[in-house]
């Protein structure tokens, strides 16, 4: 499907809220590949269909992923909300028509990123934190600075506070967060002493 109807198609099921963040995302995408020399197009198309399952409720995220056969974790069966990126995935795929195995992973983990991101997850993983309508998070100046700088530095830099977050709330941590974290940690520090 072309980009313009896919478009068309979201626009129609989100909020207007969530559609003009969809869109933040999507040119922050653009931005961040231009910098990381990723495909352009790629990243908007990533961008736009990121959150193209946000509007699921979550009993049906969950029933989508038991028909599909998507693997549930326990984490995910207490907050249904978590699967947003899989079952994004799976409408993409299904409901769009994309095969591309890495545009599919970067819309299926954008929420809690994953050890060993490609260019492209990465990416999507830091616009949708970044893109300039978000305005909760800590430290955003900061970070939105150094996604142009140092992209696994900014996803240490992300996922430690999302972690602090999710602990000051008492939330409880998708173990996949924690991973992340562990594993851009590990990498930052190897790539400082080298
Ligand atoms: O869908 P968006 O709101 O655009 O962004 P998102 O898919 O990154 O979801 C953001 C929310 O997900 C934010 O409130 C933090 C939360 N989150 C991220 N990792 C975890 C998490 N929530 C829980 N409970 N556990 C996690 O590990
Ligand atoms: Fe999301
Ligand atoms: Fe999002």
């Amino acid at each position: 499907m072309k980009i313009e109807k896919i478009e068309e198609k979201i626009k129609k099921v989100q909020s207007e809220k969530r559609f003009a963040h969809t869109k933040g995302v999507q040119y922050t995408a653009m931005c961040l590949a231009m910098k990381y020399d990723e495909d352009i197009d790629k990243a908007s198309l990533a961008g736009l269909l990121h959150d193209c399952a946000k509007h699921i409720s979550e009993e049906k995220l969950l029933s989508l992923c038991l028909e599909n056969d998507i693997p549930v974790s326990e984490t995910e069966k207490s907050h249904p909300f978590l699967l947003h990126g899989k079952v994004g995935a799976l409408i993409a795929k299904k409901k769009f028509g994309l095969d591309d195995e890495d545009l599919l992973n970067a819309i299926t983990y954008h929420t809690t990123g994953r050890p060993g991101m490609s260019v492209l997850e990465k990416i999507i993983f830091v616009a949708d934190y970044i893109e300039p309508g978000r305005n909760s998070a800590e430290n955003l100046k900061a970070v939105r600075k150094m996604a142009f700088e140092d992209l696994d530095l900014t996803i240490v830099k992300i996922t430690s506070d999302t972690l602090n977050y999710l602990n000051k709330k008492k939330a409880a941590v998708d173990p996949m967060t924690k991973m992340t974290y562990d594993h851009y940690m590990k990498e930052s520090v190897i790539n400082v002493r080298s």
